[in-house]
């Protein structure tokens, strides 16, 4: 058997993924020509032409628009329904999944049609095929404290369906303790705190995370690596990093997938996952990053067997779930 082929067999799970980094270019234009909205590509051809980018915002641009055609909840079921059949057909057997309420009440969606949307695919894969999953808020780091705060306002009626926020959208010049209070009040309505920091974030937007919004979990966290101090302190509180190598690829976060950090980062004892981010955009869905590492990095079955061990330790699952699991 083949690493590859091991890899697609292990049950996984994907604790970095943006729903609306699913949009597939097929079910855009179907989804634009259903609601009449107009994209500024006209062709699948020309928008995946467009996918090539230097940085993040090069992507986010891109993503923005994108996602402007999910107007109605079926909308948002039926991407996320794409989405959970696609990984349920790669042994992916628990998700947890950001979406972007901000990127849709700014075009007039409601709250509630973008949840309940999204809720109801979750329900459904989990009835159909026992696949677990949490749903996480992100507030858009771009936006200011008091849109955030809007946010949450919204989302309190539908506390019971959320299980925690995350901090996403442009990185450089919007650091964690921009949002320091709100954090605050979302962890004392009890919900889990996740951030993206250190993708292209400095080091110390990865201890601001960590040392003053106390994060459970660090998305990317590329950039912890130049901080030897900081990589104490990670493993001293047990975090786990969202990884995400294509991702890191096509952002050009890597320049190449031979130099992803991600062997290094188990070699020095980080609790690193495996995750796919914005499948749609970035070249791949969670076996096709296994399989780039796998081609490129020279992996071992030892690391790849680490690596998902490390996404169930390293979720949000109940513990007798954790167990069942490992
Ligand atoms: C994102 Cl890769 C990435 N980084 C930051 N924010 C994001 N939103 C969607 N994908
Ligand atoms: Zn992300």
């Amino acid at each position: 058997e083949t690493l590859i082929e091991l890899s697609k067999k292990m049950p996984k799970t994907e604790l970095h993924l943006h729903i609306e980094g699913t949009f597939e270019p097929e079910q855009m234009f179907a989804i634009a020509q259903r609601n009449q909205v107009e994209l500024k590509y006209h062709t699948v051809e020309a928008l995946k032409a467009a996918y090539q980018f230097t940085n993040l915002q090069d992507f986010l641009d891109l993503y923005y628009q994108g996602m402007s055609v999910l107007l109605h909840e079926a909308d948002f079921y039926d991407l996320t329904m794409a989405y959970l059949s696609k990984v349920h057909s790669e042994n992916v057997v628990h998700v947890e999944i950001f979406f972007d309420p901000q990127g849709h009440l700014s075009r007039g969606v409601p709250f509630d049609t973008q949840i309940n949307g999204i809720y109801s695919a979750l329900k459904d894969a989990e009835t159909k095929w026992g696949m677990t999953f949490k749903l996480i808020m992100s507030f858009l780091r771009h936006l200011s404290e008091e849109s955030a705060f809007e946010t949450l306002e919204l989302a309190k009626p539908f506390l019971h369906l959320i299980d925690g926020v995350g901090l996403d959208s442009s990185e450089v010049g919007h650091p964690p303790e921009k949002f320091l209070r709100v954090f605050e009040a979302c962890k004392n309505l009890g919900l889990k705190v996740t951030a993206h920091a250190g993708e292209e974030g400095p080091p110390e937007y990865v201890w601001q995370a960590i040392d003053q919004i106390d994060v459970d979990r660090i998305d990317h966290g590329n950039r912890a690596l130049e901080d030897d101090q900081l990589i104490e302190e990670i493993k001293k509180r047990g975090l786990t990093l969202t990884v995400c190598p294509l991702s890191n690829l096509k952002l050009c976060v890597v320049n190449d997938m031979k130099d992803h950090p991600i062997k290094t980062m188990l070699k020095r004892g980080l609790n690193a996952t495996v995750n796919s981010d914005d499948p749609a955009y970035f070249g791949g869905y969670m076996a096709d990053n296994y399989a780039s590492l796998i081609t490129h990095t020279g992996i071992s079955k030892e690391e790849l067997f680490q690596l998902a061990q490390n996404g169930i330790t390293g979720s949000w699952m109940e513990n007798n779930l954790k167990e069942k699991h490992l």
